[in-house]
């Protein structure tokens, strides 16, 4: 495709599609959005976050991340297609125009590029980095066990060869790390969403304690409006709760460590669908499941700004 009205939304696609995509959209909305690059994956390749911004002087920021574990395909796939839908509705849609005018939205649409590229390769269903572990034969750190809340606890693995081995140290892997210094950098993000696939959910904290955050009557408010405006569209049904009480116990996750930092919107979504296919979800499904996921993100979206 030339331009990001003829990309194919309705089909999953490489690392370096994504990356033109991201390269055209910034081309053909360059008052709105820009490109960042927050660092290096261990491979060495670049960590670009899309930045949508309607002001001159900084804002208030969302975090959006899709693609943090390699094989979940939909979550790129989706947020490609948010990417395109923001640039689309600014200036047309009224509830997202608001949320413009108060918000910087940053999305991190490949935030595990070594671990994508692998999955096209040569291993459909790889999950983690593709850090080499010193003294293992086995490769790789799970991304989403390797933040500094509640790190090493119970719910991840001190064994390089699990699926939720939680690396060396806490930030250990740099496609974490740089996430954690954008997020202190800018100092001011107010919601942080964390896309995975799959199960139909969304989580808020904690995941390593079944103990509730003190945000959990509004977090639980919140999920309840956001899936049931996702479920409208076509019938899907998510359910909600803390990751502790409602997936499993897992330490050294994503959002304990945003809700941590002060970022009292703090959600994992788990997309489609409920395991009849996983992460092999097929790509006729691409655009009904990220029409349905934004309408959840736009409550989101706007309960943050109007709190
Ligand atoms: N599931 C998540 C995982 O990392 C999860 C579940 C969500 C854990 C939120 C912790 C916090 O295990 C997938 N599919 O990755
Ligand atoms: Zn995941």
């Amino acid at each position: 495709p030339r331009t990001t009205d003829d990309y194919d939304y309705a089909n999953y696609h490489t690392l370096s599609e994504i990356n033109s995509f991201m390269d055209m959209l910034v081309q053909e909305n360059p008052k709105l959005v820009s490109k960042i690059v927050i660092g290096k994956s261990y491979e060495g390749r670049e960590l670009n976050v899309l930045k949508f911004s309607t002001g001159a002087t900084k804002r208030p920021g969302i975090w959006i991340d899709t693609g943090i574990h390699a094989r979940e395909w939909i979550t790129p796939a989706s947020g490609t297609w948010f990417a395109k839908k923001i640039a689309t509705d600014y200036g047309r849609d009224p509830a997202l125009t608001a949320i413009l005018d108060k918000f910087d939205i940053f999305l991190e649409l490949v935030t595990n590029p070594d671990g994508y590229e692998y999955t096209h390769t040569t291993n459909r269903m790889w999950r983690k980095t593709r850090r080499i572990n010193s003294g293992s034969s086995c490769v790789g750190v799970d991304p989403n066990r390797n933040w500094g809340t509640g790190y090493g606890g119970a719910g991840s693995s001190s064994n390089p060869c699990s699926e939720t081995y939680r690396g060396p140290s806490t930030y250990s892997e740099s496609e974490v790390r740089s996430i954690v210094d954008f997020t202190k950098s800018h100092g001011n993000l107010k919601a942080f969403l964390t896309i995975h696939s799959y199960s139909q959910m969304m989580l808020y904290p904690y995941g390593d304690t079944g103990i509730p955050c003190v945000d959990e009557a509004e977090l639980d408010e919140l999920a309840l409006k956001a899936a049931t405006e996702l479920e409208s569209l076509y019938g899907t049904k998510y359910t909600f709760g803390s990751t502790f009480n409602t997936i499993y116990q897992a330490s050294g996750v994503t959002t304990d460590w945003a809700y941590d930092q002060g970022i009292k919107y703090s959600y994992t979504f788990e997309l489609r669908d409920n395991g009849y296919y996983g992460f092999i979800l097929p790509a006729n499904q691409i655009i009904p499941t990220a029409e349905e996921t934004w309408l959840a993100l736009m409550v989101i979206m706007e309960h943050t700004k109007n709190n």
